[in-house]
């Protein structure tokens, strides 16, 4: 870099950081008043804990299970399927059920049995012993033990409970976390296990290494070890810390212990808890191309200049992401009408380039009489107020400001309202920030003061309880509301904070992450961390928020990106504008070669879309997905799957050009150069600047889209059969859809893949080709019809070059 632009990037950051500094004196004031509130309004709890529950006096058999009264607590235990039971140990405020969407579960036949030292329940598939001290402990039909807890302890307001660890026991999930994907193998500063905290948090401004905790906390996490996988999720939205060292540790501040519990590989634990929690409905086919942000447009013209470039440069785009310097005072639900003074018309210029107008807001009012929100949201007496009836006042972008009350329906009903004309005027989707809540502070913790009171759904309640489902209710009123008002479009919603179910509502991405060579490695961690936690779409600011990547950080950190499921670039405002040209050739096109293979691949990450919505399984997935029996996997943390085809390999280190990479069992080519290597071995992989290792499935079709035209990319097994699906519709709306199977067969010398269809969407490509993968073709026939090949290409021509139609029912290829 030369020095000019050096000192132009210095001077950037000072103005920026000067931008920072004049909230400063809103932080100390709101630093002092937040604890002077504490102090005054906090109520010790007059409760007694105890160690252990005490003895069982009496059981009682109920519909699905059965309830089990100890001298001090009371313990249900319900059975939702056979093998997915519900926990609840009482005393202890219960939940209130945002994280569930699933209420009728279909009848479970169990039996009660009195044993040697207490009872146990069980259905077909799982039993639970119930012991006289109140421990558990989970074993399957023939008997293999699961989980064991240790009698949990009431404290004075909240609960711990410990279970049992295995040695090689792993630990995964825990929501949005910047930690090894091994949540258990993680040190403090003293080398002992780190402590996790369940509080979504602000990194303002800039986090790294070490930070915890994180915007999205969820209180799920899966269990891995050398007989199987298990998943705990925890419905207690209080603030919580978890531990993971000889025992697994769930420390809450309040509430009930209800807890969920299920077995089986990691796609089974995600299909029931997404069925439990809900799970991501399909995204417009847009939403899952490239999307470009900066804190820092201010104005339309930058803006078109902006989507203009992409177009010059032959870059697809299909978003453009507005930020808060955009809006009138950082204001919510506003945008600049000087700035932007013909907003109809520009979102509409900015459609018929394929490119959607996405608009930041942040949850916090203005607290001011000439804010009109504040005025609406104070006639509905919506804003959250301390104990004495006095609204609760913080420093956020408007300067100080009161927040919206969102675990009340109305002042949720209200809220979506306000999407409305933004709507009218063209903006496709929203993107909340700072809401988990946020406010800025000198110490202390960032956030409402923790006796804040809330509307809980009328039963009351405080901040403790109501902070870590403050984002996802935000996002409920969002959802409902872009389904309201635009009932032919699916909503599109990104938030920064949640809780579980989140996923039914919106996206997310992971915040303010510093622009360095770790940050990208761990960012693998955290985005598949969230998809074992039930949100499928997330991704980083690509090249880091904080900070100006190199221009080969920036690469690396786009072609890891190119596969994951939100893809974006976006970065800080005192930092220099980064686009994929920022850095000239021939990162430019490289960066273009990757953004057309996600443009290619949309067909394979739509399907993925799609099964999500039936299973609930990220796109995302740890390289041990499906193959638990190889602990040499267990720890992979920096290459991951997507779906089940592709297994990407990011470039983690500087200048690095080739790396080790474990494979899974089975067969593998290598996506470059079509080269087979055998599975359950590690090998090293060359990666010139041009490539990140990537490797395909033996067994595979992948579906690609150019120019209309379908190409089915043939990965052959070595033997035997394998399916493929893809789905399709519309790409936005909820009109007819249409699912096509494709199943392969290869014996020896042959291959036949066999195609069959299902919905009434018509097949929307113009044409269909086969591109072999491997093999070398010596004679085809589709429909027995025989075909020319041409290299590795099968079109479907007959021998004298006569289109044979865009689908077939089989196809045989001898090789
Ligand atoms: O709205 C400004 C930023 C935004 O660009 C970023 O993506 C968010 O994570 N926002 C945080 C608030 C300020 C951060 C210092």
């Amino acid at each position: 870099m030369n020095s000019l632009k050096e000192i132009h990037l210095k001077i950037k950051f000072f103005w920026g950081s000067l931008f920072y500094f004049k909230y400063t004196p809103h932080a100390l004031l709101y630093s002092r008043k937040r604890d002077n509130i504490e102090r005054k309004f906090f109520k010790r709890s007059t409760e007694k804990g105890f160690n252990q529950p005490g003895k069982i006096i009496r059981t009682e058999l109920t519909e699905r299970g059965a309830n089990f009264y100890f001298e001090l607590a009371e313990l249900q235990i319900c059975f939702l399927t056979e093998d997915f039971v519900r926990v609840d140990w009482k005393p202890g405020i219960p939940p209130i059920s945002y994280a569930i969407v699933q209420q009728d579960w279909q009848e479970v036949k169990t039996q009660l049995e009195e044993i040697e030292n207490g009872f146990s329940i069980s259905s077909a598939k799982l039993k639970v012993f119930v012991q006289e001290d109140g421990s558990l402990k989970f074993c399957d039909s023939s008997g293999q033990t699961l989980r064991e807890e240790l009698p949990p302890s009431r404290k004075s307001e909240g609960w711990l409970h410990q279970a049992k660890l295995r040695q090689e026991e792993q630990i995964y999930g825990l929501g949005e976390r910047f930690s090894s994907l091994n949540l258990r193998a993680a040190k403090d500063e003293k080398q002992q296990p780190k402590t996790y905290r369940m509080w979504n948090y602000d990194a303002a401004g800039m986090y790294g290494p070490g930070s915890d905790p994180m915007y999205l906390c969820i209180p799920v996490y899966l269990s891995l070890y050398s007989s199987g996988s298990y998943l705990i999720f925890y419905e207690n939205s209080f603030d919580a810390n978890f531990t993971f060292g000889e025992t697994a540790v769930a420390d809450f501040e309040g509430g009930s212990l209800r807890y969920y519990f299920t077995y089986g590989v990691p796609a089974q634990l995600l299909e029931r808890y997404t069925e439990l929690t809900g799970r991501a409905a399909l995204p417009p086919l847009w939403a899952l191309g490239y999307h470009q942000s900066k804190w820092g447009y201010r104005t339309e013209e930058k803006i078109r200049e902006e989507a203009q470039a992409f177009q010059d440069r032959n870059l697809p785009l299909s978003a453009i992401h507005l930020d808060i310097d955009c809006q009138v005072g950082n204001r919510a639900f506003t945008i600049d009408p000087d700035r932007f003074p013909k907003l109809g018309s520009f979102t509409q210029e900015l459609k018929e380039l394929g490119v959607q107008f996405i608009a930041i807001l942040n949850p916090g009012i203005k607290y001011s009489r000439h804010s009109n929100l504040f005025l609406e949201g104070q006639i509905l007496d919506g804003f959250c107020k301390l104990p004495n009836g006095k609204l609760v006042v913080a420093p956020v972008w408007p300067g100080w400001c009161v927040f919206p009350d969102f675990t009340n329906p109305k002042v949720r009903g209200w809220w979506s309202r306000q999407y409305q004309y933004l709507l009218d005027v063209g903006v496709a989707g929203f993107w909340h920030d700072m809401n988990e809540p946020a406010a800025f502070i000198a110490w202390g913790d960032r956030s409402l003061p923790k006796v804040t009171q809330h509307y809980m759904e009328g039963r009351g309640g405080d901040h403790r309880e109501a902070h870590n489902v403050y984002g996802l209710l935000q996002a409920k009123a969002a959802y409902d509301s872009l389904c309201q008002y635009h009932p032919q479009q699916r909503p599109f919603l990104v938030s920064r904070a949640g809780w579980a179910g989140l996923q039914r509502y919106a996206w997310t991405w992971t915040g303010d992450v510093e622009c360095t060579w770790v940050a990208l490695r761990t960012t693998i961690a955290t985005v598949v961390g969230l998809g074992l936690s039930g949100i499928p779409y997330s991704g980083p600011d690509i090249g880091g928020f904080q900070g100006n990547p190199s221009a080969e950080l920036y690469l690396r950190w786009f072609q890891m990106a190119t596969f994951f499921t939100f893809y974006r670039t976006h970065s800080s405002n005192n930092v220099e504008h980064r686009t994929p040209w920022t850095y000239g050739e021939p990162y430019l096109s490289i960066i273009r070669q990757f953004l057309e293979l996600r443009y290619r691949l949309l067909p394979y990450f739509y399907t993925l879309s799609w099964e999500a919505t039936q299973k609930g399984y990220p796109p995302v997935r740890p390289v041990f997905w499906s193959a638990t029996d190889e602990p040499a996997l267990w720890s992979v943390e920096d290459a991951f799957f997507l779906g089940d085809a592709l297994l990407v390999c990011p470039i983690v280190e500087e200048r690095a050009r080739s790396r080790q990479v474990i494979l899974p069992k089975g067969h593998w080519y290598n996506f470059w150069n079509d080269a087979v290597l055998k599975g359950s071995q590690q090998v090293t992989i060359e990666a010139p600047l041009e490539q990140i290792p990537l490797l395909v499935l033996a067994g595979s079709i992948l579906p690609m889209e150019e120019k209309k035209q379908l190409i089915l990319h043939i990965y052959p097994p070595v033997e035997g059969n394998s399916e493929t699906l893809l789905y399709s519709d519309a790409g936005d709306g909820y009109g007819e859809s249409r699912l096509d199977k494709f199943c392969m067969t290869r014996s020896e010398n042959n291959l036949e893949i066999t195609w069959t269809e299902e919905g009434k969407y018509p097949f929307a490509f113009i044409s269909v080709s086969l591109h072999l993968h491997g093999i070398k073709p010596q004679q085809a026939w589709v429909d027995d019809k025989e075909v020319t090949c041409t290299g590795q290409i099968l079109e479907f021509e007959d021998s004298e070059g006569l289109a044979i139609g865009n689908r077939f029912h089989k196809v045989r290829i001898q090789v």
